[in-house]
């Protein structure tokens, strides 16, 4: 049960149309497949989705990070120690996405030699979450066909609507259309990426006041510090921060500034150590939840799915579990399935998931 060998293998696979949003813009995964293997035969496998423009990661940084600096400090650690393995991982800063995938392949690696599932391991809440769509940047009306396929063919009723643009008038005309037609029932949030002033964010909180909106995230940036206070103070909806919170002293340092009111879990840049770490503030404080999503493949999918379905306070919200569908491939041997808007985990062992090592062999880029 001890850790021998870590890959991870750098892979590619396009996107049928660019995902778009106001600090960037995603046309390829251009992901690293992270796989932990123990000296028993065991294969703990988790993605990791390098966010350059959200934390400096790319997917060579990624897969040297991983092969060069953390597999060295591993090898030989017990995979029941998980606590080595992350304050190995702390020693370094920074490289989230990296330490994530790591620390989720060796729960996978857990779960295989138990013979049980990671989602039961983590808490065991429930088997399946509900599914809310991210919705890019777009011309309004292709942004309401976007959501309505996905209400028609996946019975997802909750969606995010990517914010920030400038002039903000044309997300407000999106969110606007939307409600009109959507209507009442579905649920709309709105995350801005950072992409407006504290003044601009709350213009447009103000002319979207009759939306019904959930939450909006992350709309101006966290280093706005008196501006960010300034805003979430007046703001009639709950605040959420995303990639401002990528640790928890950040979770805690917000949530106690009045920066946020709300925060956005990833598992693929938490994993799920650091994730239950992030939850256990929320829930001590008194603060709610959501099961975000990173631009997520079908693993990515599958971990944070696994982890909303494991805890009460994830579960409640729709978690962010769709965006993989717009990839032109994936991985996975078995694909998932949002079906009457929810995505169930899989039993396991461990994260439950093959990976087609066909089309490994194809999307590499190392070979
Ligand atoms: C999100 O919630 O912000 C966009 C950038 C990123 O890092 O994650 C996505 C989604
Ligand atoms: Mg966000």
């Amino acid at each position: 049960m001890k850790i021998s060998r870590i890959e991870a293998i750098p892979y590619t696979i396009p996107y049928r149309k660019p995902l778009r949003f106001a600090s960037g813009e995603i046309t390829a995964a251009e992901h690293v497949l992270v796989r932990v293997h123990t000296d028993d035969g065991v294969v703990g496998t988790a993605d990791a989705p390098p966010r350059p423009f959200t934390y400096g990661e790319t997917q060579t940084s990624v897969r040297s990070i991983v092969a060069d600096h953390f597999a060295p400090q591993l090898i030989g650690t017990g995979i029941l120690e998980r606590e080595v393995v992350r304050s190995r991982l702390e020693r370094t800063v920074g490289n989230p996405v990296a330490k994530a995938a790591i620390d989720m392949a060796v729960w996978d690696a857990i779960g295989q030699t138990l013979g049980v599932s990671v989602s039961e391991l983590l808490g065991g809440f429930t088997d399946r979450m509900r599914v809310s769509h991210m919705v890019g940047f777009a011309p309004a009306a292709e942004m309401v066909a976007e959501a309505e396929r996905m209400r028609d063919e996946h019975g997802v009723t909750t969606f995010k609507v990517k914010v920030g643009r400038r002039p903000y008038r044309q997300d407000v005309d999106a969110c606007r259309a939307l409600r009109a037609a959507l209507g009442s029932e579905v649920e709309l949030y709105v995350d801005g990426n950072r992409g407006w002033t504290a003044s601009e964010s709350a213009r447009v909180l103000r002319e979207m006041e009759d939306l019904d909106l959930s939450f909006a995230e992350e709309l101006c940036p966290a280093d706005d510090v008196l501006g960010r206070r300034w805003l979430v103070e007046r703001a009639t909806i709950p605040m959420f921060a995303d990639e401002s919170v990528a640790r928890p002293g950040e979770v805690t340092r917000e949530l106690l500034a009045g920066a946020a009111t709300g925060i956005s879990i990833k598992t693929s840049r938490t994993g799920f150590t650091t994730s239950q770490a992030v939850l256990g503030l929320c829930e001590g404080l008194g603060v709610e939840v959501v099961i975000g999503n990173q631009i997520d493949s079908q693993i990515g999918s599958l971990c944070a799915a696994a982890f909303g379905a494991a805890h009460p306070l994830t579960a409640r919200r729709a978690g962010e579990l769709s965006n993989f569908l717009d990839m032109t491939d994936d991985l996975l041997a078995d694909p998932l399935v949002i079906e009457n808007g929810e995505l169930t985990v899989r039993q396991g062992p461990g994260l439950g998931l093959v990976v087609d090592e066909d089309k490994l062999a194809h999307f590499r880029q190392d070979r």
